[in-house]
């Protein structure tokens, strides 16, 4: 019998695998979609409380993708659990009437809690939504969002971040994909984070630093989350690559969104397959 952590990191290259094919039919943001692919397999695959069949049970975790272009990753994800097939991602991906783009909507999709794109706008949804299951007398679910790296620099984010401090929502957890890399340059080129950790300390967060691409190190860190109904909200800060697991795209910026030939497919692939 395999174990856990060997299941995610099967699960975690299955999920780039179909990233790659639909990369060949679509543009997608395929470079954010890797860098953030293994906690999110983590996450969605070992981690959330969350029941496929009934995505609007009160007792379930929420998840807010506030860097709205990785919507690919999620999606696959959200198949893996049996939300849809990941033949549906393919096949509606970007079509008139299909459920799946390059970013999330709840309009055409039940299983996305919010409708992301705009950076800066998911946090403070999400900050919302934990305040909300307080309020409801909900202290056992918790809402997971995802950002950006580059995402942190709209200030949106820094009036969401005290104000998640100040109702000490302890059902919160923060992910910060940090792959040094925006749409149209390095972070340190745009808005460099310095010590972000730090920032997130001194506004009153509970910091957690990792490796972004060790499932071992990513499991932990969810499993030593303290409880929902627990007074301060957690950031898991990622350290991850652009385009990790596909050498020709990691940290290369023009690959931020695009779609690969058949050659560049087939290249992908045979490295996918060393790496498990
Ligand atoms: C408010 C806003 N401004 C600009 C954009 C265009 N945009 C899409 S992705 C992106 C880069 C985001 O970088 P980062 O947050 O680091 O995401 P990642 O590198 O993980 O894809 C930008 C500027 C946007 N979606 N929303």
């Amino acid at each position: 019998m395999i174990d856990q952590i060997t299941k995610l990191e099967r699960a975690a290259t299955k999920i780039r695998r179909q990233l790659l094919k639909l990369c060949s039919i679509q543009v997608i943001h395929i470079g954010g979609d890797l860098s953030s692919t293994d906690f999110m397999t983590v996450l969605w695959q070992y981690q959330m409380k969350y029941d496929p069949k009934n995505p609007k049970d009160e007792g379930r975790d929420r998840f807010v993708l506030s860097k709205g272009h990785a919507s690919a990753v999620t999606s696959f994800n959200q198949a893996a659990i049996g939300c849809f097939s990941p033949e549906a991602v393919i096949n509606e991906y970007a079509t008139d009437n299909g459920r799946f783009s390059m970013h999330s909507c709840n309009i055409v999709n039940p299983y996305v809690e919010v409708s992301t794109g705009s950076l800066g706008h998911g946090f403070p949804v999400a900050c919302g939504m934990a305040a909300a299951l307080r309020l409801k007398g909900n202290h056992t679910s918790r809402v997971y969002v995802v950002m950006g790296d580059g995402e942190q620099s709209e200030g949106s984010i820094w009036e969401a971040v005290m104000n998640a401090y100040h109702y000490k929502l302890g059902n919160l957890v923060a992910i910060v994909d940090w792959n040094g890399l925006e749409s149209d340059g390095t972070l340190d080129q745009i808005t460099g984070l310095g010590n972000l950790a730090e920032k997130y300390k001194v506004c009153g967060w509970r910091v957690c630093e990792l490796d972004g691409h060790d499932i071992t190190a990513i499991k932990e860190a969810f499993d030593q989350l303290p409880p929902a109904d627990s007074n301060q909200p957690t950031v898991f800060i990622c350290h991850t690559i652009k385009g990790k697991g596909i050498p020709f795209m990691e940290n290369q910026l023009h690959w931020h969104a695009g779609k690969v030939t058949a050659e560049q497919y087939t290249e992908a692939i045979q490295a996918l397959k060393m790496e498990v």
